[in-house]
Parts: structure tokens; C-alpha cells; sequence
């Protein structure tokens, strides 16, 4: 055997480790960009880098490298996960440390601030990693079976090589595809910078308020969260395993149907009409008691009812369908857009154009409705015509064809399960009736009398508002149940009903030890 093939059986398990370890990377890059998903698995496991190293050290990272911080960080976990793939080579049951890095990558994906979702879309962010990590594994296996081979046949004496340069081809063959997989995921990738793009450079052109929290609407209760939440942290949900990339240059809407003229509307057009602004808190049918399927924002856009009024309603319409550009539909009340609350066609979220996850470049914000029946991300088509003639997306699936929100309120401090110190507590959380109004809020603690709750000051009728009391209680284990009672004197009702067909009633309860 020569020296020159001797070296190469030395170098072969790492070869094998890092390019089984490009091949994961590049899968996993390729399947985040075709799910449109913000950002790769390496980006992500990046910014969990970056969010745990203490913030002086991030400073002072950036302050010396400037803007290229972020491609440097990229890199960095680029060749720490090869070396750590290529070390895996050696090892017989390398795949662990694949497995390790998926794992990692799955987690760094899932707590990213930056990609919002539950359920499906929530789901679909691990697909990537998870994928990857297959892929990765099983290159590691047949390079590790091709190198054994080629080991054994030189160790044998008689080499000719042919093993040898069997495993050799099939490294070179995984590790081309892996720069074409790779490079096609840069490509594919664009789409979502490209609109990422268009985004930012609609910042100045919108001329939205960033929305300030109303004086009292923020309740002082530490572990209370915020009264205006910002889109990155706003709950999502929706149908779409890739997000919709609609180009705001190309975006039109277009109002037809039962009308005595068709409206089509550039997102220039919106911006030429005068704006609205306005608190409004949405949230899903599918939300539990209890449940955090909500979130309270600014909004900037169009009113609606102005745009039905000069397209001119024919008699005998009762709803628009509303559909959104990948096709999801759904069914709202015609009233309600018509009526005097600020249903309208929101380019902005607090003050800047719409997330991508969250409609971009314009969604449906109506007060008061679920948010399945109303608020519709990417929206393109709102057709004037009666609830008779369609079905949409979800009423097509079990649930009710209308969604007015149901009164509710919930406990977020104490959290249930958690200890308190004995004596004077803190109770606090929130309520909503949306476009009817929160006049009460009352906590009974361990099967006592109801204690009436103070309450934040909110803007109108249309937000959530926040409440707290102070109540008294010994060490031990403790219970409250909280109740809201609407502005039009209906208190909610304590019977729980599952979430379908029309949202989840009942009142919250929650356990927490005092000692
Ligand atoms: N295009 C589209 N719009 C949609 C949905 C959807 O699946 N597709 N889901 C709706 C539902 S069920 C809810 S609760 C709200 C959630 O909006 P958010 O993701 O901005 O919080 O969007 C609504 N708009
Ligand atoms: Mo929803």
C-alpha cells in the first residue's frame, strides 16, 4: 500500500463525518427556503448563540466587526458544526452528534423570537432540522460502510484501490450535491428576501404611528405582560405550511360581487386614502380557557365600510367572502363592515408595515369577530354576497359560520402550579368582550365571596383590558376562578364548552401554594 493511500484510510473517517455534515446543512437549508420559513436552521442556531452570550460580549463583537456580525456568527456555527461532524466520523456511532446538532437546530428554530406560529405552522418549523438530520445520518452511514470496505480490503494486503475509490466517489457525489442543494436554497431563499426587502422599504411610506399604550392601560403587576404586543411575539395562526410572499408593488384587492361597481385597489391606492388607526385586540376560536391565542395591537389602514359604501352593496347581500392570496377563505357578517367599528383593511401592525407571518402586505382587522371568520392575512378578494351561496374554509370543516367573541377572561399570576408568598397576593390577568366592552372583572378565591377587580383604562371597546386585586391568603394550597361580565351586563357564563364549533366558554381557574 502506498503512503499516498495510507494517509487518505487516515483522513477518510473525517471526510466521511464532514461531508455527511454538509449534506445535513444543505438539506436543512433548502427545506427551510422552499417553507419560506425567515430564517435556515444555521441562522437560527446562530441567533440562540448570540441571544445567550452576555450582551457585553455581543457588543463588543459587533462594535469590532461592524454590520458583518451576523455572516461571521453564521460561519463560525458553519465550521464548528463540520468539525464536530468530521470528529463524528471516527466514531462508530457518529450519527449521535448528528442527531445532537438536529436536536439543537430544532430547538434553536423553535425558541426564535423571530418565527412566530402554533400548530401546523409551529410544527413546520422543525420539519427542516428534522429532515436534515435523516439525511445527514444516512450519508454518515453509507460513507462510514464504504470507508470500513475500503479498510478492510487494505488491510487484507492485495489492495487495488477499487474500495478506496469507490468511497471516494461516492464522498465527492454527496459532497457536489450538497453545493448544488445548497446554492439552490440561497436561490430559493431570495423570494423571501426579496419581499423581506420590499417590507423594509415600505417603513417610511406608510406613515403609521408606532401606537402608544393609553395612560392605565398597563396594569403594574410584575409577571402581568404587555398591554400592546409586538408582531414578533404575536400568537399565529394560520393554514399556511409556506407563508404567502405577496409582492406589495403587484398586490391589488379587489371588491365585487353583489355591488353596482367593482373596486380594484393598489396598495398606493390605500395609502392615498385617508387612514385609520386603531386598538384592536384579535384572537383565535380555537383558544382554550386560559388559553394565549391572543394579542392586542395597533393597527393603520382603510376603513372598510367607506369602500363597500362607494362600491355600492346591492340589496339582499348579508356577508363578504374574503379570500387571501394562497386561497384560505373565510365568511363575515356584512353588518359588521359596514356599522361604525373600525373593520378595515391594515397595512401597519404598531406602526410598521405588516409582518410577513402576519398578512404582509395587507390583512382584515374587524373588531368583536374570531379571527376565522375575519381577519384575513394576504388578503386579495372581498366579494359582496350572502352566507347561502358559499361555504368557507372552516365552515367547511365544522365550525360555526358565525364568530362573534365570546366574553372571556383568564389568570396569569399567579401561573398555575406556582408558589406565592403567604399573606397579601397579587391576582391579575385580562378580559375581553371585543366591540361590547369589559364592565366588570370578579376573583373568588377557595370558594369565597367574589372580589369586585380594578381595572385598566382602555381606549374603547375593542381591547383587552387588564385587571388585578389584592386578596389575603394563608399558607396552603389555594384556587381562584375568574368571571368577566360584558359591558352590556351579561356576565360569562361558567358552563365550559370545548373550542369547536364557535370558541371554548367557562371560567379560569388556577391552583397556586402559599407559603
Ligand atoms: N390567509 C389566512 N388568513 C387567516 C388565517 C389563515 O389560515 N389564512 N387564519 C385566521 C385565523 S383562524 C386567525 S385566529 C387569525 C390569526 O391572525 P394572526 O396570525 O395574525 O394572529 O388569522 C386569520 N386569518
Ligand atoms: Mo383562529
Amino acid at each position: 500500500m502506498s503512503t499516498g493511500s495510507s494517509r487518505l484510510a487516515r483522513v477518510a473517517p473525517y471526510v466521511a463525518g464532514i461531508v455527511a455534515g454538509a449534506a445535513m446543512l444543505a438539506v436543512g437549508e433548502v427545506l427551510a427556503a422552499l417553507l419560506r420559513q425567515r430564517t435556515g436552521p444555521v441562522a437560527a442556531v446562530a441567533e440562540l448563540v448570540r441571544d445567550l452570550t452576555p450582551a457585553g460580549l455581543v457588543k463588543g463583537f459587533i462594535e469590532l466587526v461592524g454590520t458583518a456580525d451576523k455572516p461571521i456568527l453564521i460561519a463560525i456555527v458553519t465550521v464548528g458544526a463540520l468539525a464536530l461532524c468530521g470528529a463524528a466520523g471516527r466514531w462508530r456511532f457518529g450519527w449521535v452528534v448528528l442527531v445532537g446538532l438536529g436536536v439543537l437546530a430544532s430547538v434553536a428554530v423553535l425558541v426564535n423570537p423571530g418565527e412566530s406560529g402554533v400548530g401546523a405552522a409551529r410544527g413546520a418549523l422543525v420539519v427542516p432540522p428534522g429532515l436534515a438530520t435523516c439525511v445527514g445520518v444516512a450519508c454518515l452511514a453509507v460513507l462510514q460502510d464504504a470507508d470500513r470496505a475500503a479498510r478492510q480490503q487494505e488491510l487484507a494486503g492485495g489492495a487495488d484501490g477499487t474500495s478506496r475509490r469507490r468511497f471516494l466517489v461516492v464522498a465527492g457525489g454527496i459532497a457536489l450535491t450538497s453545493v448544488v442543494v445548497g446554492a439552490a436554497g440561497r436561490l430559493v431563499g431570495r423570494t423571501r428576501r426579496t419581499v423581506e426587502a420590499a417590507r423594509e422599504a415600505l417603513v417610511d411610506r406608510l406613515r403609521a404611528t408606532p401606537g402608544e399604550v393609553p395612560a392605565g392601560a398597563r396594569l403594574d403587576v410584575p409577571g402581568l405582560g404587555r398591554w400592546q404586543v409586538p408582531g414578533q411575539q404575536f400568537y399565529r395562526i394560520d393554514t399556511a405550511f409556506a407563508v404567502p410572499l405577496v409582492d406589495p408593488e403587484t398586490w391589488r384587492i379587489r371588491i365585487h360581487g353583489m355591488v353596482e361597481k367593482e373596486l380594484e385597489l393598489s396598495l398606493a391606492d390605500l395609502l392615498d386614502r385617508p387612514a385609520t388607526e386603531a386598538w384592536t385586540t384579535l384572537c383565535c376560536v380555537s383558544n382554550p380557557v386560559g388559553g394565549d391565542l391572543i394579542g392586542n395591537a395597533w393597527w393603520t389602514g382603510v376603513r372598510i365600510a367607506p369602500l363597500l359604501a362607494e362600491a355600492g352593496v346591492l340589496d339582499g347581500a348579508d356577508a363578504v367572502l374574503q379570500t387571501s392570496d394562497d386561497g384560505w377563505t373565510c365568511g363575515t357578517p356584512l353588518g359588521v363592515l359596514t356599522d361604525d367599528r373600525d373593520a378595515m383593511l391594515a397595512y401597519a401592525m404598531n406602526g410598521e408595515p405588516l409582518p410577513i407571518e402576519h398578512g404582509f402586505p395587507v390583512r382584515v382587522v374587524v373588531p368583536g369577530l374570531y379571527g376565522y371568520v375575519s381577519a384575513t392575512k394576504w388578503v386579495v378578494d372581498l366579494e359582496v354576497t350572502r352566507f347561502d351561496a358559499f361555504e368557507a374554509y372552516w365552515t367547511q370543516r365544522g365550525w360555526a359560520v358565525e364568530g362573534p367573541v365570546k366574553t372571556q377572561s383568564r389568570v396569569l399570576v399567579p401561573r398555575n402550579g406556582t408558589d406565592v408568598r403567604a399573606g397579601e397576593v397579587d391576582i391579575a390577568g385580562d378580559a375581553w368582550a371585543q366591540h361590547r366592552g369589559i364592565e366588570r372583572v370578579e376573583v373568588q378565591v377557595d370558594g369565597g365571596p367574589w372580589t369586585r377587580c380594578d381595572l385598566g383604562t382602555v381606549p374603547s371597546t375593542d381591547t383587552w383590558v387588564q385587571w388585578s386585586a389584592r386578596v389575603t391568603c394563608g399558607p396552603g394550597e389555594h384556587t381562584v376562578v375568574v368571571r368577566a361580565t360584558d359591558a352590556e351586563g351579561e356576565t360569562q357564563t361558567s358552563v365550559r364548552t370545548d373550542v369547536v364549533p364557535d370558541g371554548a366558554s367557562g371560567w379560569h381557574e388556577v391552583r397556586f401554594t402559599a407559603g
